[in-house]
């Protein structure tokens, strides 16, 4: 068997042990961490996705499962994230308020901070108030929220009239994404951009803060 595959099967059986020593071993085989992430960790977790979908399985497993994916995470954060320490911008990122779904953001980030973005990791569940009190205090030029159901995707769009309402609105460009976000989402609510994936947010994120 593979050794991407090992990792896919560890993510789905909710493995912590196996799914982090599979990649540490991915590692000393020289497997690039984008690959682990991208072949192994996330072909996992997506067919969690699929199998919870179908109610195959319930929230019992999905969480050990998202387990078990953030602790592998954990393991090639360090690649993933760039060791320079030049800064072009600054960033506070979160999933909104009724959602608690926080691997996507948290990949987010990480390859935000790898195009040298200083992000500040809201966490999930964060409400309107709190990503206001987010720009006083840190004045990022960007706000990323991420939303991962239907429900919350609406969110996005409450958060944005508040910072209208706080007179905020005009000192950040807001960026949302998630698996239920789209462009046409983006342009309803009034969002300033839209990425299908972390890459992309961070690509967003560099091209926005540099053209200042
Ligand atoms: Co939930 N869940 N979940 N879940 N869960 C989904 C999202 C679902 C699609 C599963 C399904 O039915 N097939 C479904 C949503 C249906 C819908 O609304 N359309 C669902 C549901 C229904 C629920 C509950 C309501 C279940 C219940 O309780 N009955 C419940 C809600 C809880 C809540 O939030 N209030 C729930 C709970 C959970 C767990 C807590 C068990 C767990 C989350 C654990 C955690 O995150 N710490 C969980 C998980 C793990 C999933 C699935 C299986 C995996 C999500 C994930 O981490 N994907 C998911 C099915 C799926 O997506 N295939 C599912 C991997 C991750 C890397 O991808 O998050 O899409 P993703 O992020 C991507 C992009 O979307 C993008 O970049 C990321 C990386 O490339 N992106 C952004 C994300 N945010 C961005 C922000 C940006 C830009 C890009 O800019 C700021």
């Amino acid at each position: 068997m593979s050794r991407m595959k090992e990792i896919s099967d560890a993510v789905i059986a909710g493995n912590v042990e196996t799914t982090v020593a599979k990649v540490k071993q991915a590692l000393e085989e020289n497997v690039s961490a984008s690959e682990i992430l991208n072949d192994g960790l996330m072909v996992g977790i997506n067919e969690i996705g699929t199998q919870f979908g179908a109610g195959k399985i319930f929230v019992p497993t999905v969480l050990m499962a998202a387990k078990a994916m953030n602790d592998g995470v954990d393991v090639i954060k360090h690649l993933l994230e760039s060791e320079g320490p030049t800064t072009v911008g600054k960033a506070i990122v979160g999933t909104v308020k009724g959602d608690l779904h926080d691997i996507g953001k948290k990949l987010v980030v990480l390859m935000m901070r790898s195009a040298n973005i200083d992000v500040i990791d809201m966490g999930a569940n964060v409400t309107a108030e709190q990503f206001i009190a987010g720009i006083k205090e840190h004045k990022p030029q960007i706000v990323g929220l991420s939303a991962l159901l239907t429900t919350t995707m609406n969110e996005q769009g409450n958060v944005i009239k508040a910072l209208e309402t706080a007179g905020v609105r005009d000192q950040v460009k807001v960026l949302i994404g998630g698996a239920p976000v789209t462009q046409g989402w983006a342009d309803k609510i009034g969002a300033d951009g839209f990425a299908a994936d972390a890459a992309g947010a961070a690509v967003w994120s560099k091209a926005y803060v540099t053209s200042l």
